[in-house]
């Protein structure tokens, strides 16, 4: 009688990717495909999801927000640093706009208020109401020139304004100038938490040797991060200057070169060269200057979807390299331009090529769920960039508004008509352009919460897959990978279909 091992055919285990993306000559993305199961030799728990972003940056979470002005501006950049990923600040913006995001990015010390509502002496109640609506503080701070930096004068809480119906009455006769605060040498959660518990009292400024105002701690804030999940590690911190880790992008003309000056004094770690095709003699020259002017600093290059492109920007000496076009979500690249590639295909391709080169690639857009994070690593990406399942959370630009009884926050492509009214124009549009054609559609997404607690789960999903096919880490995944260890199937129309829930007569989706 056959044995066993007689009787399983060469397709029965799966193929390895090289098999899977050399057959047929379709592009295919994450949904085309599946990871297959191996034995499970350890626990979810100890899997390490570490991975590098450049060849000298590495993320405790391999998750990257999108420079996208819906997506990364300071608020967004401190979360993602602080669940253990990065955050790109987009540059949809004046420099000045874009260094002074970049500063509040860098100069945040972890669980203090990320923009802390500041008055001048001068101001009215009714300013301070302007701004309670605009911000939904309810703490203010009075300093000597109405911003943070300057002297503490004192502090306006509801019990010092709520009853009071002048709108002129000014801010200096409503504040309470005995505040008590804390030196920002000494400054820590724990301690704001012990100050809180013994006072009874809802806010804490933080201050310099001077007096000046440099950061606050408020009951609600922290009462609201111990609600989080634990980001189960260290924040992700500059080897440079151990502040925050932040991102910054900027496109590739002449005037670039002048706000990356200010951004890399501003302190970013890396910057994402920011063009939807990436293989161009703007970009090659703009990655000569910053290596030539910033030899320090650590560049992504892109977007590519292909090898050649792949070649040209690692020679030419990209840190990193921005995987995909036409695959987010909010894009109209393939359908406009008829160019792009299935991002399964791209990640694959793109990160087998750079491999050699030694360049990590960052698999970017198209991203809708952990399944999707998990298929871009298991394919060979170092990193996963995402837009839509960053915006429309708290820490995402913007305000919620409710549309026929939903909340939702606005979500725009970067080279949407409204995005590139605005100025994003030259990541989609030549120089000589003058007739604009958008490459993408400005929306809403619905709530989701915030990201401090979103990322711990999504890091858990992705846990729980390399657990299922058996790799410790991504590094683990990138070398089965390599050695065509792990293996993959094609899925049709009905597997997908069969994948996805089915047959149910109503059902409440929740993840976590
Ligand atoms: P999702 O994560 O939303 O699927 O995709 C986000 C990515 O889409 C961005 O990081 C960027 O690369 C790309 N992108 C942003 N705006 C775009 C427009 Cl208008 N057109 C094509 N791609 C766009």
């Amino acid at each position: 009688m056959a044995s066993i091992e007689d009787a399983i055919e060469p397709w029965m285990g799966g193929s390895t990717a090289v098999q899977l993306f050399s057959s047929g000559t379709a592009t295919r993305t994450y949904d085309d495909l599946i990871v297959m199961p191996r034995e499970i030799t350890f626990g979810a728990h100890e899997v390490d999801l570490s991975s590098q972003l450049t060849k000298k940056i590495r993320l405790r979470t391999p998750l990257v927000s999108s420079p996208m002005d819906t997506v990364t501006e300071a608020a967004m950049a401190i979360a993602m640093a602080e669940v253990g990923g990065i955050g790109i600040i987009h540059y949809n913006c004046t420099v000045e706009e874009q260094v002074e995001q970049v500063r509040i990015a860098k100069a945040h010390i972890p669980g203090q208020v990320v923009f802390p509502a500041v008055l001048g002496p001068d101001s009215c109640l009714g300013d301070l109401l302007r701004l309670k609506e605009e911000t939904d503080e309810t703490a203010f701070c009075v300093t000597a020139d109405g911003k943070l930096g300057s002297k503490l004068l004192g502090l306006a809480t509801p019990a010092d304004y709520s009853l009071v119906s002048d709108a002129a009455t000014p801010v200096s006769e409503l504040m309470v100038r005995e505040v008590e605060s804390i030196n920002e040498g000494s400054a820590s959660v724990d301690g704001a938490l012990a100050f809180f518990q013994r006072t009874k009292r809802g806010c804490l400024p933080v201050v310099d040797g001077a007096g000046n105002l440099t950061g606050l701690f408020t009951r609600a804030a922290l009462v609201g991060r111990r609600a989080m999940p634990s980001p189960g590690g260290e924040p992700s911190r500059s080897a440079r200057d151990g502040r925050l880790l932040v991102g910054a992008s900027v496109g590739t003309r002449e005037s670039d070169k002048e706000r990356l000056r200010r951004l890399v004094a501003a302190g970013i770690d890396v910057v994402v060269l920011d063009s939807s095709q990436g293989w161009s003699r703007y970009q090659l020259e703009m990655l000569r200057h910053v290596k030539e002017a910033h030899p320090d600093l650590q560049v992504i290059a892109g977007n590519v979807v292909s090898a050649p492109q792949v070649v040209a920007l690692a020679r030419a000496g990209a840190d990193g390299l921005r995987v995909g076009m036409g695959s987010g979500s909010i894009c109209t690249t393939q359908e406009v331009c008829a160019v792009g590639r299935g991002q399964a295909e791209a990640v694959f391709e793109c990160a087998r090529v750079a491999a050699r080169f030694g360049v990590p690639v960052l698999a970017d857009g198209g991203v809708q769920n952990g399944g999707h994070i998990t298929k871009a690593l298991a394919l060979g990406a170092g990193t996963v960039m995402c837009g839509s399942l960053f915006a429309g959370t708290a820490e995402a630009p913007g305000r919620f508004v409710v549309v026929d009884g939903v909340r939702v926050k606005k979500y725009r492509g970067m080279g949407s008509l409204e995005a590139m009214t605005k100025g994003s124009e030259q990541r989609y549009l030549s120089d000589t352009q003058s007739l604009k054609i958008a490459q993408g559609v400005a929306g809403t997404v619905r709530d989701k919460g915030h990201v401090r607690r979103n990322v711990p789960f999504l890091a858990q999903a992705v846990r729980q897959g390399f657990q299922d096919f058996g790799c410790r880490s991504v590094a683990d995944a990138q070398a089965a990978l390599a050695a065509g260890e792990l293996r993959f199937r094609d899925r049709t129309g009905a597997a997908m279909v069969e994948g996805s829930i089915h047959d149910m007569h109503s059902y409440t989706k929740q993840a976590w």
